[in-house]
């Protein structure tokens, strides 16, 4: 049976760019392929965090797990600190990676660049991902494509653990959509969106009022052209709304460059604003109900039973293959 892994940071409220990008596969997996899916809490505090802040927005997460659709009878979710087979892996892995290709990392470059000096743990930040990854012997990784270098780094290590040791780990895929890889930021479609950029209208969060998704709509930047056209390289702005609209309507951008033909953006911009909203308003109702509920603490309690016995295996096999007393 195949495996796939996936985790996201509770840096924040999940947007649409985790959505489109990541959880949506995470969903059409589950019927596909045996899953796996982390709230990886321990790479959020790579960069500093509130305390109270990221443990609300750790269960944030796992509730928006479950009201995008994942159902925990199909899917282990988890809390990637409560198993702490990860930070062992981690530092096996530190031991057989080099500083010059995490120093090649990008995530890392852009991560790093304002900061007088970054945490060694920003650093090492895809060693982490990659024990994560390879602990539970997972064929695919869905994931954004901003995530694209920290996978090839994943299948370097394993392919050279391998080499050295023997067989031991999985050396995992990664699985992208075709539509809406990379959702571009609403002020500045020439940034991704990110949950931790500091201007909020620059994404549109799952948990967004309806208010709030307007105006972020409606401030987006766009070009002066006012023509309705997909074209990524010259018209960034407007091509990110047509895949928003795309993925949330399930039109075909051509099918909507065709309805939108002579109306200006004014006219796409308002009806994608009811597009998303629609959309928003199951997840939220769904999000409402389990959020505090005793259910969820239920389900990572059970995901982390789960994820114990598999991470536990493939810990002992590596244990095992570099020499390390067992008994
Ligand atoms: P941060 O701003 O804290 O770095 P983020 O918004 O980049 O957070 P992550 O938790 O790092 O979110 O990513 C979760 C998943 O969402 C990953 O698979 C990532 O590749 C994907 N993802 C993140 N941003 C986008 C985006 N703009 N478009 C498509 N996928 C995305
Ligand atoms: N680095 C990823 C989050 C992440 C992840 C993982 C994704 C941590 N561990 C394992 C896939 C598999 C990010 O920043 N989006």
């Amino acid at each position: 049976m195949k495996r796939a892994f996936s985790g996201v940071q509770p840096t924040g409220n999940i947007h649409i760019g985790n959505y489109i990008g990541a959880l949506k596969q995470f969903v059409e997996l589950q019927n596909e392929m045996e899953t796996v899916y982390c709230i990886v809490d321990l790479h959020s505090i790579t960069v500093p965090q509130d305390p109270k802040e990221l443990k609300e927005h750790t269960l944030d997460v796992a509730a928006l797990y479950l009201s995008v659709g994942l159902d925990p009878e199909k899917s282990i979710i988890f809390i990637q600190s409560t198993v702490p087979a990860h930070t062992e892996l981690s530092w096996i892995l530190t031991c057989h990676s080099y500083t010059g290709e995490l120093s090649r990392m990008t995530q890392f470059k852009d991560k790093s660049r304002e900061k007088e000096s970054a945490p060694a743990g920003l650093f090492t930040y895809p060693l982490l991902m990659a024990a994560d990854i390879l602990l539970y012997d997972a064929q695919f990784v869905p994931v954004g494509n901003d995530q694209k270098q920290h996978i090839e780094l994943t299948r370097d290590i394993a392919e050279r653990f391998n080499n050295k040791y023997g067989e031991t780990f999985v050396v995992p895929q990664y699985k992208g959509t075709k539509v809406g890889a990379r959702i571009m930021a609403l002020d500045n479609p020439t940034n991704k969106m990110s949950k931790s950029a500091e201007n909020e209208y620059s994404r549109i969060s799952l948990l967004d009022s309806p208010i709030k998704v307007k105006k972020s709509i409606m401030k987006a930047t766009t070009d002066s052209d006012n023509e309705i056209k997909f074209d990524e390289e010259n018209k960034p702005g407007i091509s990110n709304l047509l895949t928003i609209y795309s993925v949330f309507s399930g039109m075909e951008v051509g099918d909507i460059e065709k309805k939108y033909k002579g109306c200006g953006y004014g006219q796409l911009k308002k009806d994608l604003v009811e597009v998303v909203n629609d959309s928003l308003v199951d997840i939220q109702k769904k999000y409402n109900e389990i959020r505090k509920s005793e259910e969820l603490i239920k389900i990572l309690k059970e995901g982390r039973e789960k994820a114990q016995t598999i991470s536990q295996k493939t810990m002992e096999r590596v244990k095992s293959k570099l020499g390390l007393v067992r008994f």
